[in-house]
């Protein structure tokens, strides 16, 4: 590159390279997904086509970065996990961000049509996302980081539930509705939705109760008496080198994305999936 006077703005990027040997969590969320799913008349409390657009394009981007070793999706957000050893981008935070968050915008929008076809996508309503890289400095903490999300799922999903029987079945405005939920405790909404309304909550779908989980799917495995370990086999992948690294990406593009809405709080969806923890691609499945 020819030097000229101008190269000194350079300078004045700055570097923000993520620290090593954390976890890094990219959650984007849908702007303004209010207005929007208002304007595309999204069923209320869940609609399952806006739901499975979300789950599609986030399967498009674990394919595009075989990086990714899980993700999560509730609602109009998805968290993206790095494993601590991913080297993508030098770990550059802006690199990682937009790439995420512009790669699922990009398959949100190619596929709508597809979720949505008599319903066309109209400026200003047009779908967006933001984006963020949170680091977690252990399997714990970044277990305790999905089991929130997974959580928040539950918690959001009872009370929307409940809340939009009463207004759609019992006919109440949204504001009584609002005011006789205030305070209850999710044994209240379950007694609601079951007493008044004969729906028992525990047959709603997983995919509302739960969300949905993304990972690359191998044989199961069983689980092992001491849990799930990471250390050792971290450090064996850090010092891997670049044609191991580069056979192992080609292992895990072969592996399928398998969307499913499972506990992911408990230690059995762990236990069985070393694979994640690792970030060792397992065994194929035979297909
Ligand atoms: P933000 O994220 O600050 O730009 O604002 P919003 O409006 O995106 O709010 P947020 O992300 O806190 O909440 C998500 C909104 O998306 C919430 O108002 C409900 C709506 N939404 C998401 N999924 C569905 C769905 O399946 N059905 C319906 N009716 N609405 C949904
Ligand atoms: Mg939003
Ligand atoms: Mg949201």
């Amino acid at each position: 590159m020819a030097n000229s006077r101008f190269e000194y703005v350079k300078d004045f990027e700055q570097p923000d390279v993520l620290l090593p040997n954390t976890w890094i969590v990219i959650r984007i969320d849908g702007r303004g997904f209010h207005k929007l799913s208002d304007h595309y008349a999204f069923k209320k409390p869940n609609d399952r086509r806006a739901l499975d657009l979300m789950n599609a394009a986030a399967v498009a981007v674990m394919k595009d970065l075989p990086d990714l070793c899980i993700a999560y999706g509730v609602s109009d957000e998805y968290s993206f996990v790095f494993h601590p050893t991913c080297q993508l981008f030098e770990r550059r935070s802006a690199k990682l961000v937009t790439t995420i968050v512009s790669t699922f915008t990009a398959y949100y929008i190619y596929l709508w049509a597809t979720y949505f076809p008599d319903s066309p996508l109209q400026p200003p309503y047009l779908p967006s996302f933001d984006g963020r890289a949170v680091l977690y400095p252990s399997m714990q903490i970044l277990r305790d980081y999905m089991s929130w999300r997974q959580v928040d799922c539950h918690i959001n999903n009872l009370y929307n539930t409940t809340f939009w029987t009463m207004v759609l079945q019992g006919g109440m405005s949204n504001t009584d509705a609002e005011q006789e939920l205030k305070g209850t405790v999710s044994a209240d909404k379950n007694e609601i939705l079951f007493k008044r309304f004969g729906i028992n909550y525990n047959k709603e779908e997983d995919i509302y109760k739960k969300g949905s989980v993304l990972y690359r799917q191998y044989e199961l495995q069983e689980p092992k008496s001491d849990g799930p370990s990471i250390d050792n086999e971290s450090v064996a992948i850090s010092k891997q080198s670049r044609s191991q690294q580069d056979k192992l990406k080609k292992l895990r593009r072969k592996a399928q994305v398998v969307v499913d809405h499972v506990d992911i709080i408990k230690d059995e969806f762990w236990e069985q999936r070393p694979w994640i923890i690792s970030n060792m691609p397992g065994k194929l499945l035979q297909s």
